[in-house]
């Protein structure tokens, strides 16, 4: 652990004698120790090492935007709807801002995080029993995992009667949609700390855990079931678990042909090919990780012009399109071949990874919001041609679909109409609708039920709501309370894939 040591204001204190006056100074005032003030105040919670204990991991990388000022404000006031109490009576204002810039600066070395320390960190709570259905009588296919990110837990929901099963709290901070085993039994949720539970949903019990990285991104799981993926940023490595009890079965370092370590930005399941896709941060590569036979967990190294870290697969998983760091470009790799197919330009930072496939005029298209401008971009799968450029009220987040609707929802998260969804007309490719669920509260991330035949969207606030719509009339149908509800996903569209969602 770094500790900031105490130093002292060497300023001269009496400067008046220049003027002829004779001032008398206080003794010069010392900083705060930031890092005796976090043994005393934060180390019991969130570690004395600060990768976390019953408290998050107090490092920039997990900590995200709630740095320095933000995280002064979170240390004076508290948070609610968890155990982090607020110092604003307790400590000095000065206090809390070296405390606020000792958890901003990075550690001085990042600690050790192999199959050993990831090992010792996996707890099984309970066995699942053989079943041949759920506990309950709701369709186990129809199912929605709503994540809610307010106070840190996870909500089953019948997809039919649109009521909550049960409510569990999961980790702090979970990214990613959570990831299904082949028959949807088990789900995988994982959170910024690395954490990496599993689920029995169709006992409504937790499994156990694990905590593969420090600080993760998301996490994948194989298609057979049998294997999930961590793309780690800290330490830099992919970690490869057995699903079944969260066993550690390969810690790879991540490092380019020559040696040079690179983040993992996010890994992906290639059903059709029986892989993995990792996408490299910091390395123009992109890697393809086999889950069986010889070439298991070896990475085969896709060199890429530059580094791609957001990424969309055509439904066959033969091409991804991946687009670099700033934005600026996008390039279309074929995954048979290795070579890139296509480069493009797209403007404001298309979200790939938020893109959805469906067909238009006859052909394979995908389309994608843009991160930093009202537009979603449609592209043609057979020539990567952009066939349609939408405009939208303001730049969005996430996309979503499904083969039964002719319409795609999207999101205005980031600009100013945060608070109302637009739907295409996947026929015409025009905005045919817009829909303002809660007026001044953002409104994001949508997700169909298994028909097709609800629409469900997130009132994306803390306490927020889960807004359900016919989809076909986009009549209202019901609200459901939840705590910021930052991603729903249902069983049977997560399980086929569909290419209406995110995979
Ligand atoms: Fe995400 C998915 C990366 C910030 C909420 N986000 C993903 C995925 C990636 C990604 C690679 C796909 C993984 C998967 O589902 O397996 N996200 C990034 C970033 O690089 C970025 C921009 C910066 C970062 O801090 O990591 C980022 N993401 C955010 C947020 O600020 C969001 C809005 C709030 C949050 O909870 O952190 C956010 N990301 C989500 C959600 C998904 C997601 C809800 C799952 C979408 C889905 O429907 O599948």
């Amino acid at each position: 652990m770094t500790a900031v040591r105490a130093s002292f204001d060497r300023r001269p204190l009496v400067a008046a004698v220049l003027v002829g006056l004779t001032v008398l100074a206080g003794p010069a005032r010392a900083e705060p120790d930031a890092g005796a003030l976090y043994t005393t105040h934060c180390a019991e919670c969130h570690g004395a090492d600060r990768l976390g204990r019953i408290g998050p991991a107090l490092l920039p990388e997990n900590l995200g935007r709630v740095v320095g000022k933000r995280a002064g404000e979170v240390i004076a006031k508290g948070r609610n709807a968890t155990q982090m109490p607020g110092f604003e009576a307790t400590l000095k204002p000065e206090e809390i801002e070296a405390l606020a810039k000792f958890v901003s600066t990075p550690l001085a070395s990042i600690p050790a995080w192999g199959a050993a320390e990831i090992e010792a960190s996996r707890k099984i709570e309970h066995q699942p029993p053989r079943l041949d259905k759920p506990v309950f009588a709701a369709d186990p296919m129809n199912l929605f995992v709503v994540v809610e990110t307010g106070d840190h837990h996870a909500t089953i929901l019948d997809g039919d009667k649109l009521e909550p099963l049960t409510r569990f709290p999961t980790h702090f901070a979970l990214h990613g949609g959570p990831k299904f085993t082949p028959d949807g039994r088990f789900v995988y949720f994982m959170s910024r700390d690395g954490f990496v539970e599993k689920y029995d949903i169709w006992t409504l019990t937790k499994v156990g855990e694990v905590r593969a990285g420090i600080n993760a991104r998301n996490i994948a799981l194989s298609a057979d079931g049998k294997h999930v993926a961590v793309a780690n940023y800290l330490p830099k490595s992919l970690v490869i678990l057995s699903a079944d009890d969260l066993k550690v079965e390969a810690v790879i370092d991540a490092r380019d042909a020559n040696g040079k370590p690179s983040r993992v930005s996010a890994v992906y399941q290639a059903r059709p090919r029986g892989s993995f896709v990792a996408a490299m941060k910091d390395v123009p590569e992109i890697w393809e990780i086999a889950t069986d036979g010889k070439a298991a967990f070896q990475p085969r190294r896709i060199a890429t012009s530059e580094p791609l870290d957001d990424f969309f697969f055509d439904p066959a998983y033969a091409h991804v399109l991946g687009s670099a760091r700033d934005g600026a470009a996008s390039a279309v790799i074929s995954m048979e071949t290795g070579r890139e197919v296509a480069k493009f330009a797209l403007p404001g930072l298309p979200h790939l990874g938020s893109g959805i496939a469906f067909k238009w005029a006859g052909r394979p298209v995908m389309a994608t919001p843009h991160l930093k401008s009202g537009l979603l971009s449609v592209i043609a799968l057979d020539d990567w041609s952009v066939v349609r450029t939408v405009a939208t009220a303001g730049p969005g987040f996430f996309m979503r679909s499904h083969e039964n609707t002719p319409y795609a929802w999207t999101d205005g998260m980031l600009g100013p109409t945060k608070d109302t969804m637009q739907i295409l007309d996947k026929r015409t490719l025009e905005i045919v609708k817009s829909i303002t669920p809660s007026p001044g509260k953002t409104a994001a991330h949508v997700e169909f039920d298994k028909t097709g035949g609800k629409v469900l969207v997130s009132v994306w606030e803390d306490p927020g709501e889960l807004v359900i719509y016919d989809a076909a009339t986009f009549a209202e149908l019901k609200r459901l309370p939840m705590r910021k509800p930052s991603g729903k996903y249902n069983v049977f569209n997560k399980i086929n894939f569909s290419d209406g969602t995110s995979h």
